[in-house]
């Protein structure tokens, strides 16, 4: 391998699919690995590289497949081991590379091991998982789970409580355990086998926990703390994760990739995780973009966006990994609401330029660009009306707290409303007809009304549509290696609705430029960019150079220009 091919996922883009709501093949109204298949064709248009699915092993699906009760297999509701081993050929086939989703940190209670564990406190698997006597007949800390209540419950036959970060389906495994972190790394191993070309690890970075799992400060009013300093980056992360790389892909020839999903990750923590010198992995998903609209206490709380805090937040990363390490790019996943709504504008006169504004921005920048299925043609938020709507069990437990707590519905709803994880999961809307085309039977999730324009098969080869500007930017990213390596210099930061930067390399210079709002704007761009050529614009009739140093922005207005 040449130190250029080792590090072919720089300018790579990875699109991510939440299988049961991308296609479905047989009628049962989930997305299934036969209609990944179908529709592979369509993500080679767009030109990605990588796809990657969210977890489609055995599972109770209690949190969709992030509890998994078997990482040999795949879950009926999506397919088959044969079916996989056609997608993947297929996949290879068209020159796509394939990324599994590993869940490491914790695994379903229904899986074999957790199953033995519980059994009783002598078995060999006891150790497996984080048990722990009660305290004052109470919980043995003040650690709450991400999906509300205490992280811990209480096991009547064993008279112990386990730990679960997220749901009580959802039991921490204990990676001091050498055998633990032995299972996972053979699991690895044999899905490289099978020709898995890398993994996305679903919280990673909580794999190692604080030394006696102590209390965390007490936030008033609220009995149980999300512990984050407790186990976010824990004391032996870094040990456990470049144990990992080393045992699985030490002896590997090929081109793969490492992705570490990182929760409350620091970029000083962020460029540990991802300096090549240390082996533990390419690039880690960080969070702190996709937080600044939410109340640090509670998600659910949105604050509204503040354009200036936004641009801050992915500076610093691009400033904190441009020497070592290796940032990614995101606006959406499946956790995320729908970014056209979020930071954007889906009123019907902005959402395209909004959409494709948003794209550009992220997509000049530096990293490696992650496109979340259904993003590519702007879908947005579901307006959800009523607490029945939401499928996901963080939102059914937060909204039952709250209105336990407060009997304020209508303010649960809103919150729901914009932050909500179902957002990302309605069906994605492949063409105007009955469900969208996602199935001939009754879908899951409720699909989008919208879905009558705002659909794959209208965009698709229509030349000014938001696929279109996603095909565009994935093909520059392809073409010019100054928007894989050039430096990023931040430009007008302090501007509260422009949003502008330039990336240089020794003999090239790009600049990207947007206006992040209705109102027109007029710029003052400098002279070095005067003669610059117009790369790509989200307007139609935009001027193909720039002729002078002031610049006349339309609302949501986006251009990317070369210089010289
Ligand atoms: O959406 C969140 C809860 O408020 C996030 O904190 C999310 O739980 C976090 O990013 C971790 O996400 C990953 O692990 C979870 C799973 O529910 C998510 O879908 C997955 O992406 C537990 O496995």
């Amino acid at each position: 391998m040449t130190p250029q091919d080792a590090t072919w996922w720089k300018s790579a883009v990875v699109y991510q699919i939440y299988p049961r709501s991308f296609a479905d093949s047989n009628g049962d109204g989930f997305g299934d690995l036969g209609g990944i298949i179908e529709r592979l064709g369509y993500l080679q248009a767009l030109g990605v590289d990588v796809i990657w699915l969210s977890p489609i092993y055995p599972s109770p699906q209690a949190d969709n497949g992030y509890d998994v009760s078997d990482y040999r297999d795949i879950d009926p509701l999506f397919g088959t081991l044969a079916e996989f081993d056609v997608l993947l050929a297929e996949i290879h086939e068209r020159g796509m590379k394939l990324v599994m989703d590993l869940v490491v940190n914790h695994t379903s209670d229904e899986h074999p091991w957790f199953i033995e564990s519980r059994s009783s406190r002598h078995n060999p698997k006891r150790d497996w998982y984080i048990w722990r006597d009660s305290r004052a007949a109470a919980e043995p800390n003040n650690w709450g789970s991400f999906f509300s209540g205490p992280a811990w419950t209480w096991d009547q036959v064993t008279g112990q409580y386990y730990l679960h970060l997220f749901d009580r389906k959802q039991p921490d495994l204990n990676w001091e355990n050498p055998a633990v972190r032995k299972a996972m790394q053979d699991i690895m191993v044999w899905w490289l086998d099978r020709g898995v070309d890398g993994f996305r690890m679903d919280v990673v970075n909580f794999i190692s926990k604080a030394r006696g799992l102590p209390d965390a400060p007490t936030i008033p009013g609220h009995q149980f703390v999300i512990a984050v300093d407790e186990f976010v980056d824990g004391p032996h992360v870094h040990e456990y994760l470049a144990e990992t790389t080393r045992e699985v892909f030490g002896s590997r020839d090929g081109q793969f990739i490492t992705v570490g999903e990182m929760p409350g990750v620091t970029p000083d923590q962020a460029r540990l995780y991802t300096d090549p010198a240390r082996g533990e992995l390419n690039m880690v998903f960080q969070f702190e973009h996709v937080s600044v609209d939410q109340s640090p206490a509670n998600k659910f709380e949105y604050l509204g966006l503040d354009l200036v805090v936004l641009k801050e937040s992915l500076y610093r990363w691009q400033g904190a990994l441009a020497d070592i390490g290796w940032n990614s790019l995101y606006w959406e996943n499946h956790d995320q609401p729908r970014v056209v709504s979020r930071f954007g504008d889906d009123d019907p006169d902005y959402w395209a330029a909004s959409a494709k504004a948003l794209a550009t921005i992220l997509h000049g920048m530096r990293g490696t660009p992650f496109v979340y299925q259904g993003e590519e043609l702007g879908m947005t938020n579901y307006p959800f009306s009523s607490a029945r709507d939401h499928q996901d069990l963080e939102a059914v437990n937060y909204y039952t707290s709250v209105v336990e707590l407060s009997g304020d519905e209508i303010a649960a709803l809103a919150g729901l409303g914009a932050m909500s994880r179902d957002n990302a999961r309605t069906p994605m809307q492949w063409g105007p007809g009955h469900n969208a085309g996602f199935t001939s039977g009754e879908p899951w999730m409720p699909v989008n009304p919208n879905h009558t324009w705002l659909n794959a098969e209208s965009q698709f080869t229509a030349p000014d549509s938001v696929f279109a500007h996603y095909q565009e930017l994935i093909r520059l990213r392809h073409e010019l290696p100054i928007l894989v390596h050039g430096d990023l210099t931040p430009l007008m930061a302090a501007d509260p609705q422009i949003w502008a930067y330039s990336r240089r390399a020794p003999e090239s210079a790009i600049l990207v430029i947007a206006n992040c709002g209705r109102e027109p704007r007029a710029v003052d761009v400098g002279a070095e960019w005067i003669g610059a050529g117009l790369l790509l614009g989200n307007l139609p009739d935009t001027p193909g150079a720039l002729t002078s140093t002031s610049l006349q922005l339309a609302g949501w207005d986006a251009r990317i220009y070369a210089a010289g």
